[in-house]
């Protein structure tokens, strides 16, 4: 049965303070690039151009406006007191670490914005939302408290959209959204198994049978993810939790999305996505409405390094009107031989629904760790709730022109790390962010434009 529900594709917009700050243990291309000068217009540029590529090939189109940065409040919270100037100009002299983490643009991968589940799924009908704590760096546990903010401004009518807390901002519960959560199902319109991926465990990690990465941090908990589906009212029959392969968080996998990406019934994944590999498509085999279409790619076509450095998993994978798939890759595939080769050879070639690659040059963003998949938060969403959408968040031509203008006003083209100190770049972006929130006409999300804050 055909059914309206169509995945609509909410990317993040790239902030005025895009920078390299290294701030991301774990993520090898944030690390390998702290202090390199930034291009935030050009970054910006290049997200609003895969989200006007895929609009006019024919997919809804979302977008999300970025955080108010520098978090002159979070600062201020840390002791750093007096005017604006002085406590950049502090923060700057004694705690340089801190202010970069402060302006960080990272609200931009809105995979890690939240998880939701479809109305499809849920047993009151509603869409439900649970935006992530993000507590695992400093920087980015700035962000849930607008994003919730932002996420209710424009899934607004309680009629159609349920939002929840996100989980307690502490280890036990570390949360990184969608970016560890793929819905598996026959059409965006039927039901759907989810697939929760954690990297460790909080509770019983003392027993024998746990395994933990060694070198860099999980950050995903399974009892984040119970919590998640909990709260989304979900049942063991739509559930599947799937510990993620140790090596690959040690090698650089921090998030499920840069090993492993599905859609529909396809799962496309590299071979050591998934510390039980057989167990977890089994239990998915026996939850799932429709047939699994595995798309697995071994170490030898790919090692997990070249997995890594292309973002291959990373990729877009979308549903075409014809039963076909295309994925959206980012530009570092193409440059990689063994990717690039095992893209034709292998996905293209092989029996299943992947029938193009488009690729997207988002070089700004992968260089801090971001694809196309992390840039961009799905929602499926039934036309009637597409409609109670509030504000002006769907991508249209006239939207796309006025957002590239409003980055033309607006961005610096170049960002070093000593210039994130300048109160000139503070004063830019608060009028930049002013300007966005009427455009998209979201009302007052940002601390600086709330009573008293
Ligand atoms: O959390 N990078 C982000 C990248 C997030 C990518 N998202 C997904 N995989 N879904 C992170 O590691 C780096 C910022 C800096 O170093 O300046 C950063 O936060």
């Amino acid at each position: 049965m055909k059914t309206d529900y169509r995945e609509v594709n909410f990317d993040g917009l790239v902030g005025p303070t895009h920078n390299y700050a290294g701030l991301a243990l774990g993520n090898v291309a944030s690390m390998s690039h702290g202090g390199l000068v930034a291009n935030p217009r050009e970054a910006a540029l290049q997200g609003l151009a895969k989200m006007k590529a895929l609009m006019e090939a024919g997919y809804p189109q979302g977008v999300l406006p970025p955080q108010q940065r520098p978090d002159l409040g979070a600062l201020r919270a840390l002791g750093f007191a007096g005017s604006d100037e002085r406590v950049l100009a502090r923060a700057a002299g004694e705690a340089p670490q801190i202010l970069r983490a402060v302006c960080s643009a990272s609200s931009m991968w809105t995979a890690n914005a939240a998880t939701l589940t479809p109305s499809r799924d849920a047993s009151d009908r509603r869409l439900h939302v649970t935006p992530a704590n993000l507590q695992s760096s400093f920087h980015r546990f700035l962000e849930p408290a607008t994003t919730a903010r932002v996420l209710a401004a424009i899934f607004r009518d309680p009629a159609h959209f349920a939002h929840h807390p996100a989980l307690p901002a502490t280890p036990a519960f570390s949360d990184e959204g969608a970016a560890n959560h793929t819905r598996l199902c026959a059409d965006h319109g039927e039901p759907g198994v989810h697939l929760y991926v954690y990297g460790r465990q909080a509770f019983g990690w003392e027993s024998e049978a746990s395994v933990a990465p060694k070198r860099y941090p999980a950050r995903q908990t399974l009892e984040a993810s119970q919590a998640v589906a909990r709260q989304h009212g979900l049942g063991e029959l739509q559930t599947v939790f799937a510990q993620q392969h140790p090596d690959a968080i040690d090698a650089g996998v921090f998030h499920n999305d840069v090993i492993a990406v599905g859609n529909g019934p396809v799962l496309l994944y590299h071979e050591l996505a998934f510390l039980d590999e057989p167990g977890t498509l089994d239990e998915l085999r026996n939850k799932l409405t429709a047939p699994l279409i595995p798309v697995r790619v071994p170490a030898e076509a790919v090692s997990l390094a070249d997995a890594v450095s292309s973002y291959l998993f990373n990729s877009q994978l979308l549903s075409n009107p014809d039963g076909s798939m295309t994925l959206v890759v980012p530009g570092e595939c193409q440059e990689n031989e063994s990717v690039w080769r095992t893209l034709q050879d292998h996905l293209l070639a092989g029996h299943n629904p992947i029938g193009d690659v488009v690729v997207q040059d988002v070089k700004q963003s992968m260089r801090n760790g971001g694809g196309p998949a992390c840039l961009r938060l799905r929602v499926v969403l039934s036309s009637g709730e597409r409609a109670a959408l509030a504000g002006h968040a769907l991508l249209d031509d006239a939207l796309y022109a006025e957002l590239v203008a409003w980055v033309e006003r607006h961005y610096r083209d170049r960002l070093a790390p000593e210039d994130l100190a300048d109160p000139q770049l503070a004063a830019e972006s608060l009028a930049a962010l002013d300007e966005l929130s009427r455009l998209l006409e979201i009302g007052s999300v940002y601390p600086f434009q709330m009573a008293g804050a």
